[in-house]
């Protein structure tokens, strides 16, 4: 959190910023909550995710020791909450990519807060449009690949066969399909990478990047962290990864490919401890800051640049 030693006011925002450091104008993030969990099956509650984590982001330094960087100097604006739509996931879905799309501006990296992890569906659709050459990158438990879930198409556990009607998709942390996910993953060659390991490094990283286009939107569900670091979620699943595992994986893709927006989707603060919404939130905060490394790489050479100029 920034203190203001002239103001009383906690704004409500993520890191609890400033305005000139959080209004959209400057701000190369925008964070976008959506409190909506209409079709979670299991355990409900991801509708008090965004909150949550805006809360606890609070809690976290401006300033960031891994890269020894101020986070808040590329300017983080929150945008008001998305008001669910009552018509049914469809609609909720078209609402979101309707209201990405339009925030979705070259000059902005788009972070959604979620909410139910169906609300990537329409976040994608409208970066897609943004980035004709996007590909997304898939963090979850499950597959999330059944054609139909509960008699829609449009739920938390078709989220990953909706995204790879729109552009290419390669899944990693899954440790729970179904036979039909199975077969699906067979036939169509669907990039999926299984958790089945404890070993993430450089073999995983080395098949997985070729698979990524230059531009990649992260969607992660939070039960893809093991339940021991993330029992507040809908539907927990053992062996999962770690937070230096997540953090090593999404740095490195970030090193190599341009990170356009991500989502943190599924956080269901009622159903484990507080500690949760803060490993949440700072998920977020290491999304902005490694997502926003090769804004900081050009104008780092163009500061290189200009200081070679000759003089005079
Ligand atoms: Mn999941």
């Amino acid at each position: 959190m920034s203190t203001d030693k002239n103001s009383p006011w906690i704004p409500l925002n993520f890191l609890a910023l400033p305005e000139e450091k959080s209004n959209l104008k400057n701000s190369r993030v925008v964070l976008l909550p959506v409190p909506y969990d209409s079709t979670t099956s299991y355990r409900t509650g991801a509708r008090d995710g965004p909150m949550a984590i805006l809360r606890a982001s609070y809690n976290l330094e401006d300033y960031d020791h891994e890269l020894d960087f101020d986070v808040s100097q590329v300017g983080i604006h929150t945008t008001p909450f998305l008001e669910p739509h009552m018509g049914g996931p469809r609609q909720m879905v078209e609402r979101i990519e309707e209201t990405v799309h339009t925030l979705a501006t070259p000059d902005k990296i788009v972070g959604l807060l979620g909410g139910e992890h169906t609300i990537s569906v329409g976040a994608v659709k409208a970066m897609a449009t943004r980035y004709p050459d996007l590909s997304v990158l898939y963090l979850d438990a499950h597959g999330d690949l059944r054609d139909q879930y509960m008699d829609t198409p449009w739920s938390h556990a078709t989220v990953a066969r909706r995204l790879q009607e729109i552009c290419p998709l390669v899944q990693i942390g899954v440790r729970s399909i179904s036979q039909e996910e199975r077969d699906f993953i067979r036939q169509k060659g669907t990039p999926t990478f299984f958790w089945d390991s404890d070993d993430p490094e450089l073999p995983v990283l080395d098949r997985l990047l070729p698979l990524l286009t230059q531009e990649v939107y992260i969607s992660i569900d939070l039960d893809v962290l093991d339940p021991s670091i993330m029992a507040a979620v809908g539907t927990t699943e053992p062996g999962g990864m770690s937070w230096s595992q997540i953090t090593w994986l999404i740095r490195k893709v970030a090193e190599r490919r341009r990170i356009v927006g991500f989502d943190v989707t599924e956080l269901s603060p009622g159903e484990g401890p507080t500690a949760c919404s803060y490993t949440a939130a700072k998920l977020v905060y290491k999304l902005i800051v490694y997502s926003t490394l090769w804004q900081r790489k050009d104008s780092a050479e163009s500061v290189l640049r200009s200081s070679a100029l000759p003089q005079g």
